[in-house]
């Protein structure tokens, strides 16, 4: 009788291992967690080596195995850390912490390379520019720019406002951020700022009905997708800053978008629902209801999953085509922190049960222009395409009249400093008198004279070497801004 139940047991014992094997490679299944000492709001970033970074209210950033969960190290902040680490060059991660500071840290040892002291909380995620600056935003109303090898400022641009939205970095390397309405007057709303990246200057901006916490996401031709407080997703032109296109929900949007690979634009909103929108139309391809706010951002696999945390405790796994539900995990808090895909398909995130959790997926993250939380693992947001100059989006033709004034844009990416020189009728422009921005992406000229009309032409050039052209028609009254886009010096 003994002998029969020890049988039985091994037997059982060995039926619930073969179960838990099966459970454990299904998708949606729990592979590892990792308990921290407070709520977990930042989106874990991955490093090359699949270790997991990310922050808690428990003032650590923790740097965990992607495979086990077990703790390589932690590093500790004088403050909640709510934003995400980004992943620099040369073995650095950077993190914003509520103690006002970003932080430089090796990512091999969790040891502090540098610490840059803002005005006020760093609520927001930095992001991370082609050559290693580190771009940050903070409650203390300023843009700040820093040197991510040294720490060392390069410029701030003081904002006015408050600004909680995480910067992005454009294909030509300008630098995307939203910012809060305005303490002082009701009604001076959140605004999108697009910022020189050499200089931070204020290249445009553009005016939402209420805050943009939303970090922008930044499409393959340069469109600008972000969400604000006033309900809505705005798509915005990368060079101009004119709307394109403007989708209302039910609710604020403080989640970043994601772009999948055919330009369909997904984000969540505090309205519980996730919507599939056309990138070029804003057309609502399809929505889901979770059973609360979404904050977190929409990731996407390879194989058209799409992973997204709702504050109704659950992490869900869509189909990118239809909105259908494959899977759901419960957690024991809200979700706002966004997931972050490995290599292997591991799906990454935080929930406000104080735990980092590690789920089985089914493909590693989709190849696409802006498909999570930061654009990639690495969280750098940073959109552009090291390489020879490569046209983003084109000048247009113009018919002005006389004596108004005209600007002519063009949007390219490749590796930075981007060289650019306008020239008319094949001669180059330089500034002063009625022109601007001769050497600049945009050119702006006023009182438009008779002579002004003809053929304007864009050079762009870097040290990979240069682009060949688009040609635009029209001659017209005062300006035909009639452009092509040739190599620098042989327009
Ligand atoms: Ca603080
Ligand atoms: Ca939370």
């Amino acid at each position: 009788m003994k002998t029969t139940l020890v049988a039985l047991a091994a037997l059982a014992a060995g039926l619930l291992n073969g179960l838990n094997t099966l459970a454990q490679d299904a998708p949606g299944s729990l592979r590892w967690s990792f308990t921290t000492g407070g709520a977990i709001d930042s989106s874990p970033a991955i490093g090359p080596d699949g270790t997991v970074y990310v922050g808690s209210d428990d003032k650590k950033l923790y740097a965990l195995d992607g495979a086990t969960g077990a703790k390589k190290w932690e590093y500790v902040t004088g403050d909640k850390i709510w934003s995400s680490p980004a992943l620099g060059p040369n073995g650095a991660l950077y993190v914003g912490s509520l103690d006002n500071k970003l932080h430089a840290i090796g990512m091999a040892a969790g040891t502090s390379l540098w610490q840059y002291v803002t005005g006020s909380d760093i609520s927001a995620s930095p992001a991370v520019g082609p050559d290693g600056t580190v771009c940050v935003a903070s409650r203390d109303r300023k843009v700040h720019a820093i040197d991510g090898a040294t720490g060392h400022l390069k410029w701030q641009y003081e904002a006015g406002r408050t600004l909680t939205s995480s910067p992005a970095i454009g294909p030509d390397g300008t630098i995307y951020v939203g910012s809060n309405n305005s303490s002082t007057s009701s009604y001076e709303m959140g605004r999108l700022l697009a910022l020189d990246a050499a200089t931070g200057e204020l290249k445009w901006d553009f005016g939402a009905g209420g805050d943009i916490e939303s970090s922008p996401a930044i499409g393959w031709d340069g469109t600008v997708y972000v969400g604000s407080a006033d309900h809505k997703v705005y798509a915005l032109d990368g060079a101009s800053g004119l709307l394109r296109w403007r989708f209302e929900t039910a609710g604020k949007v403080s989640a970043s978008p994601a772009i999948s690979a055919d330009g369909t634009v997904y984000v969540g909103s505090l309205d519980s629902h996730v919507y599939a929108l056309e990138g070029a139309t804003g057309i609502n391809h399809w929505n889901f209801r979770s059973a609360n706010h979404i904050t977190a951002s929409v990731a996407l696999a390879a194989d058209g999953t799409l992973y997204v945390g709702s504050k109704d405790r659950k992490l869900y796994a869509l189909d990118a085509r239809t909105g259908n539900k494959k899977w759901e995990y419960t957690t024991g808090g809200a979700i706002d922190s966004s997931v972050a895909i490995g290599a292997d398909g591991t799906v990454y995130f935080g929930s406000d049960d104080r735990k980092v959790y590690a789920l089985v997926g089914a493909a590693p993250l989709a190849d696409a222009a802006w498909p999570m939380r930061g654009k990639d693992i690495a969280h750098q947001s940073n959109a552009n395409r090291p390489g020879p100059p490569e046209i983003m989006s084109q000048p247009e033709g113009q018919e002005r009249p006389l004596g108004s004034f005209a600007v002519l844009r063009a949007m390219a990416t490749g590796t930075l400093p981007l060289l650019y020189q306008w020239q008319k009728d094949g001669t180059n422009l330089a500034d002063g008198g009625r022109v601007a921005g001769a050497r600049s992406s945009t050119l702006r000229l006023r009182n438009l004279q008779p002579e002004d009309a003809g053929k304007y032409q864009l050079a762009i050039g870097n040290d990979e070497g240069s682009v060949a052209s688009a040609e635009v028609n029209s001659t017209y009254r005062c300006l035909a801004a009639t452009l092509a886009v040739q190599e620098l010096g042989d327009c």
